[in-house]
């Protein structure tokens, strides 16, 4: 056993959790008339519902407890201090420097990184109001009417969530496409209604190595030159990197490169140069909003104690759900359609960060670790899969996140967005029980033999955990702010779990194989695959290639 099961915390989670699992939401808050006060927290206009959780008092108590055992403050601390906390690559973790707007020096390896972090900022500042004014202009003269932000996974994820996230605060005559899919229909779909004389390709790789980004790169190139010939390259391609030779190699000149750092990690870098697409769609200024919120989430986090901290309560609330209650999965269901890429941009966050079952130690976890997260916006996600979540047979705990109100006001839509927000929330909790159930089924004049047959599919046994998240409404300072919640929501869950959160070995053995296959698919001799993938090869050979 790890010392975390054989801990004291652990072991009296388990045992209260053994009387806690029977107990439903109905009986907790009649248990409590105080249960919404005493489980609902804030930070400004921020504000947080735990009650709909299968907690109680004691619940959080003992997580709390399990929290201090687990060194979640101290090692926080070592984040903001710089320390190498991410052990496998020997690297500071230090995206809140990014976003850090106290004036405070934050220093790595006795170096305060925050004047280059200051320097790169002014310079992205320039840039996009260059761009956005008119002033920096194509080969041709022309004004910048597209911008391609070519990357993948943490060099997409996070920017393309956020610009569909703050489309309100784009402009219609400056578009901004993302293509990270190697598949060709990716590119190929973008390119097909761009005119090259009026794009802008960002190339955002940390590593400028990545197969997928590269090789998108080199065709978004190819149809630029064949268009306007290579002295155009100069004026339609910037870099966002920390591999400055290779950017240099594949002809972008340093000057129209963005460089970040070796403890900003993919998944966590929206923060850095590579949120430049948000800044050219959005304006530098609500760029700088967004670092804002994150912000003032880091010093909630930094600084509030840990019974009123809303990452420290969300990752606790996270970890009896899984490891007490069994849950496998988090569901993150947005009533707020700009937030329809949040889920995916979770997914990463939360997978690639949580997703392990090494420990930090190198020995293996003997508890549940990173849940599936997946999910939908509301309420479209009503209409979809949500009949599971009612009836279905897994415990499905769930985030809502709210905006009180539409930064468009369109009639009553919202009103009738919050109305079925808050519908869900309390049938999950709620449920229907069978006196209900017949109760209506009578109303409705059904008696007899045909009522008891309806009756059992009219059950909704609720007790299906939630969380709601409101916000006044989505700005970037609010966005920014609740992303911040997740990460740090994140790093708090992958502490209990003794887990390095910041690497990413899983994602490595797919792209070897990738690479050893390749060759064969260009007509190369390749002897040592395995049957299974020598007989697909040959299905896909035989068929065109
Ligand atoms: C994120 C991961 C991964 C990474 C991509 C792109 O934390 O490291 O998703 O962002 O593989 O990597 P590059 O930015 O180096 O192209």
């Amino acid at each position: 056993m790890t010392e975390l099961t054989q801990g004291k915390a652990w072991q009296n989670l388990e045992v209260h959790a053994l009387k806690q699992r029977g107990r439903h939401l109905r009986e907790l808050f009649g248990a409590d008339a105080r249960r919404f006060e005493r489980f609902t927290f804030g930070l400004d206009d921020l504000f947080v519902d735990f009650s709909k959780q299968r907690v109680t008092g004691e619940t959080m108590h003992l997580l709390h407890a399990l929290a201090v055992e687990t060194g979640v403050e101290a090692h926080r601390d070592s984040m903001f201090a710089g320390q190498h906390i991410n052990t496998t690559e020997n690297r500071a973790v230090l995206h809140v420097a990014l976003r850090n707007r106290s004036g405070r020096p934050i220093y790595v390896d006795g170096t305060d990184v925050m004047p280059e972090v200051h320097a790169v900022l002014t310079r992205l500042d320039h840039f996009t109001r260059e761009v956005r004014d008119g002033v920096w202009r194509g080969a041709t003269g022309e004004r910048v009417t597209d911008v391609v932000n070519i990357g993948i996974g943490g060099s997409d994820l996070g920017p393309a969530m956020v610009v569909d996230a703050l489309w309100p605060y784009t402009r219609p005559e400056l578009r901004t496409h993302f293509v990270s899919n190697v598949d060709d229909s990716h590119l190929a779909r973008v390119l097909r209604d761009l005119e090259p004389e009026r794009t802008l390709f960002v190339v955002a790789s940390k590593t400028f190595t990545t197969e997928e980004t590269m090789t998108n790169a080199r065709s978004a190139r190819d149809w630029l030159v064949t268009r306007l010939g290579e002295a155009a390259v100069g004026k339609h391609f910037v870099a966002v990197s920390t591999n400055a030779e290779a950017v240099g190699g594949f002809g972008i000149d340093h000057d129209r490169m963005f460089g970040f750092w070796d403890w900003v990690g993919g998944r966590y870098s929206l923060w850095s140069a590579i949120g430049l697409p948000i800044a050219l769609g959005c304006g530098f200024d609500r760029f700088t909003q967004l670092l804002d919120g994150a912000h003032a989430m880091d010093e909630h986090f930094r600084t509030a104690p840990m019974d009123s901290n809303l990452p420290i309560l969300m990752g606790l609330v996270g970890v009896w759900n899984r490891n007490f209650l069994g849950a496998v999965c988090q569901a993150i269901l947005p009533y707020d359609q700009r937030l329809q890429r949040f889920a995916a941009y979770l997914q990463q966050a939360d997978m690639e960060s949580n997703g392990k079952s090494a420990r930090r130690d190198g020995r293996r976890v003997d508890y549940t670790t990173g849940p599936i997260v997946w999910g939908e916006p509301g309420t479209n996600a009503q209409h979809s899969f949500f009949q599971l979540l009612h009836q279905g047979t897994e415990l499905i705990p769930a985030d809502f996140i709210v905006a009180a109100r539409s930064g468009t006001a369109l009639g009553d839509h919202h009103q009738r967005l919050l109305a079925n927000f808050l519908a869900q929330t309390e049938a999950l909790a709620f449920g229907k029980t069978p006196e209900e159930a017949r109760h209506e089924l009578e109303a409705q004049g059904f008696m007899g033999d045909e009522l008891e047959a309806l009756l059992p599919h009219k059950l909704f046994s609720g007790n299906q955990p939630t969380t709601s998240i409101i916000y006044d409404e989505l700005t970037p300072y609010s966005l920014g702010r609740l992303i911040a919640l997740y990460e740090h929501k994140i790093f708090v869950q992958g502490q209990i779990w003794g887990l390095n959160s910041f690497d990413q070995w899983g994602v490595e053995l797919g792209k070897q194989l990738a690479k050893r296959i390749l060759p064969a698919l260009q007509g190369a001799t390749v002897t040592d695959l395995p049957p299974a993938t020598e007989g697909l090869l040959e299905v896909l050979k035989n068929r065109h290639i």
